[in-house]
């Protein structure tokens, strides 16, 4: 109890010092008052997600402005102009990630294992551009060619494993989705893939996933580091997820590729790219590469998600499933399977992606000032959490027409091509930018085009998705498969 009182105090205490700090900043951005301890949290607690809140607070302290959230200031960026300013006109000055324990918890003690969640250095510049020839490939690349079979071939698999379960009754197809996606991953960066009665297998499979939703969610833990007794069990378990991954890794993907990697040909896929700069490069270590393969195979609970909120567009929207199923009948003549090669001729099926991505927006990860700077002659200090508020480019009238709608012909222009407002950067831009969005429009088209080809989808009752986040939970809602009669 003593100790409480006294933990208190010493946070009341540095709670008025900060305060007073930054109240010294001339031209700090405004914003809410702070409580003391819990800072502006409370203000985030009132809405289904914080995005929609930053949305509300924008509204009364304008575009860019400051809350503290626990003893975190941050500050909140609610235009497109504010937000190409921090991502790409100044995306120097603002390159670091939040210093969550969390986040720390996830990569091996140290965030900075981590692609996403690191402060940027010349390491991350390195493994950057290891990833780009084979996480980013371009169109017509070896690399691009090698995503279609890789697709074609699971599709295969995954169609068979579908088949075993029942129709027209409500299944769990969510594990599915993820091994399908987490073969295509393994397959295409490791020339590895799995049988889905592998128990090892749908155990990491899993891990991933409780990991991508733990990554989507916000904690009072991230801003209130004292509370971390209350969370011990928790971080236990993302520890222990991790350490499961890393094993799996190791054991069933890495060991084998490293005694039949070959110096003097040409890198076989991702693995060899990246085992191969380790003996160029002294600034990488072992412990680099297998956490760079770690968090590049784990994109694919991104793309398993997204697959499944896709599926929820389609399930509520049945005139939008219809369409694809049009299209995909057309290009495929009724006579073969869709395949990553049929993309470019599909551009509903690709819009449909599209706006599923626009509806969830989902949240950056947090940036933060890595020197003091400014912003529209705003003051910034280092140190500063900076939350990209794309939710609003997401739903304001200033960029959509009837936002709240799914409409997917937004993303087709007059002659029937995919187009993206710029406005629209669902993978963020600039320095940071996602590495992995050629990959997942590739896998997820694949997924989904194949399933409608086959498969009337419906759903028992109403699915209810989180707003302002693309992750649905790992135990999630069933979907009905029926075959299509025609
Ligand atoms: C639905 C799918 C996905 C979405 C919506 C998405 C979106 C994003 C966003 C918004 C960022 C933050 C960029 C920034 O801070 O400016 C990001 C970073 C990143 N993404 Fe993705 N992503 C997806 C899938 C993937 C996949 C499949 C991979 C890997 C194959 C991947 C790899 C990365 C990496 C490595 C970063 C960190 C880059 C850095 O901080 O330097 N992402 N992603
Ligand atoms: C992470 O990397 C940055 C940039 O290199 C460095 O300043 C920081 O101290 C590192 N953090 C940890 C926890 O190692
Ligand atoms: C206009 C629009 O589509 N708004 C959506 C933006 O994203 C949030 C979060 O998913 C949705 O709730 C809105 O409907």
């Amino acid at each position: 109890m003593i100790a409480l009182v006294v933990l208190c105090l010493v946070l009341l205490v540095c709670w008025f010092r900060r305060k007073r700090s930054r109240n010294d900043i001339l031209n700090y951005p405004p914003g809410p008052k702070p409580w003391p301890i819990i800072g502006s949290l409370h203000l985030l607690g009132q809405h289904s997600s914080p995005f929609e809140a930053f949305t509300v607070l924008s509204r009364i302290y304008g575009n860019i402005f400051s809350i503290n959230l626990g003893s975190t200031p941050c500050v909140v960026v609610n235009n497109l102009d504010l937000i190409k300013e921090v991502l790409i006109t100044k995306g120097g000055d603002f390159d670091s990630r939040p210093d969550f324990i969390r986040f720390h918890m996830l990569f091996g003690g140290n965030r900075n294992n981590s692609l996403a969640l690191c402060d940027w250095s010349d390491l991350q510049k390195t493994r950057r551009s290891i990833a780009r020839t084979y996480c980013s490939p371009r169109f017509t690349s070896l690399q691009y060619d090698m995503v279609a079979n890789v697709g074609t071939d699971e599709i295969t698999t995954f169609l068979h494993e579908i088949q075993k379960l029942p129709v027209n009754t409500p299944i769990n197809i969510k594990p599915l989705v993820l091994k399908a996606c987490a073969n295509m991953f393994t397959q295409y960066m490791c020339s590895t893939s799995f049988s889905y009665d592998d128990e090892e297998f749908r155990k990491v499979v899993r891990y991933f996933d409780e990991i991508f939703w733990e990554i989507n969610q916000g904690y009072a833990v991230d801003f209130l580091p004292w509370l971390l007794p209350f969370y011990k069990n928790h971080m236990k378990k993302i520890s222990h997820w991790s350490s499961e991954i890393r094993q799996f890794i190791l054991g069933r993907i890495i060991d084998d590729h490293r005694a039949t990697l070959d110096y003097n040909s040409p890198p076989r896929d991702f693995t060899d790219a990246l085992l191969m700069h380790l003996e160029e490069d002294p600034n990488m270590n072992w412990q680099h590469i297998i956490f760079e393969l770690e968090d590049f195979i784990g994109g694919h609970s991104a793309v398993g998600n997204l697959v499944m909120m896709t599926l929820v567009s389609l399930i509520q929207h049945p005139h939008v499933a219809k369409r694809v199923q049009k299209e995909v009948d057309e290009i495929t003549a009724n006579s073969r399977a869709p395949s990553l090669l049929d993309k470019s001729m599909m551009p509903y099926t690709e819009a449909v992606i599209w706006e599923t991505l626009r509806k969830a927006s989902s949240p950056i990860v947090p940036h933060v000032s890595s020197t003091d700077t400014e912003l529209f002659g705003f003051n910034i200090p280092k140190g500063t959490m900076i939350f990209i508020n794309n939710y609003d480019l997401n739903v304001s009238s200033d960029y959509w027409e009837n936002p709240n709608e799914f409409i997917p012909e937004r993303f087709l222009s007059a002659s029937g091509n995919v187009v993206k407002p710029n406005h629209f950067i669902p993978f963020s831009t600039g320095k940071r930018t996602c590495i992995g969005q050629r990959l997942v429009q590739c896998f997820s088209f694949i997924i989904l085009a194949t399933l409608l080809q086959k498969y009337d989808l419906t759903a028992e009752g109403k699915i209810d998705v989180k707003p302002g986040c693309v992750a649905v939970p790992p135990d999630c809602f069933k979907v009905i498969l029926s075959p299509r009669s025609s």
